[in-house]
């Protein structure tokens, strides 16, 4: 498909203060990373999670088990508003490095029948990429089938999104280095993993228990970046807090990232 594509996901934990019961944006942080993106002069797809914007008001309103009562329609609301805010900030660092970003909805886009992709209409995407546009999509609130409405997470766009697109890469900017072979908070002296194929991941991910989680915090991911895999495409995990890594990765200088290899 598309050769020289990239498709970058920008963690909730990397662009927001994702522990903060308030909304807070690190612009900084993703103004440097912008910045990165304009420099290596790729053609992206851009997802990005919700962080403090989004993970809040649905544990607040129950958002992700579906629609039980009136009360949550308000809850669904408001967070479907902050998520579209945290966007517009993203879209406003992109657009200030001139690049020609458009937003594109998920709850407009997209719709699952419980937790599991339903519909999604990807041709929007093609669209505008063709014309020269970077599509930026984003964790959501969106219909759900079997249950009314749930939560659509940036890494499910990432997953569908790679299968369809075929990029160049995936890659997961997070805020840590990559992988390591025990849980670097629990054991500082953790060995990172550099490289690795998704079988010795596969098998690295079942020798696991449920509080080993090799990211450091996020649990879940390694299934993603496996399935990601299985369409044939590559993984790279690297560190947002160092935007000069999201650069050199994406010109191919040697810096610091876990690449994940089918
Ligand atoms: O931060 C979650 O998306 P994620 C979206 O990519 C909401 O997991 C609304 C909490």
């Amino acid at each position: 498909m598309r050769s020289m594509m990239y498709l970058i996901k920008f963690g909730g934990s990397v662009i927001t203060e994702k522990s903060n019961k308030n909304a807070v944006f690190k612009k900084s942080v993703m103004d440097k990373l912008a910045e990165s993106l304009a420099s290596a002069g790729k053609e992206y797809i851009i997802v990005h999670g919700a962080g403090s914007f989004g993970h809040v008001l649905a544990k607040k309103h129950d958002l992700n088990n579906g629609f039980q009562s009136d009360k949550q329609r308000i809850g669904f609301s408001m967070t479907q508003t902050k998520v579209q805010q945290l966007n517009t900030y993203v879209l406003q660092s992109l657009q200030k490095q001139g690049l020609p970003t458009v937003s594109i909805p998920p709850h407009a886009t997209i719709s699952l029948n419980n937790h599991v992709e339903n519909e999604f209409q990807k041709e929007i995407y093609y669209k505008y990429l063709s014309k020269g546009f970077i599509p930026v999509t984003y964790g959501d609130v969106v219909l759900d089938k079997a249950l009314g409405f749930s939560i659509c997470s940036g890494d499910l766009l990432i997953e569908s999104l790679s299968e369809s697109f075929k990029p160049e890469k995936v890659i997961f900017v997070m805020d840590e280095d990559g992988l390591y072979k025990e849980n670097p908070k629990m054991n500082p002296n953790a060995a990172f993993i550099d490289h690795i194929s998704s079988e010795e991941l596969n098998s690295l991910n079942t020798k696991l228990d449920d509080h080993a989680d090799v990211t450091g915090g996020m649990q879940g991911k390694i299934e993603t970046i496996l399935q990601i895999t299985n369409h044939n495409v590559d993984v790279l995990l690297l560190n947002g807090n160092k935007p000069d890594r999201l650069y050199d990765a994406l010109v191919g200088n040697k810096t610091k990232y876990t690449l994940i290899q089918r």
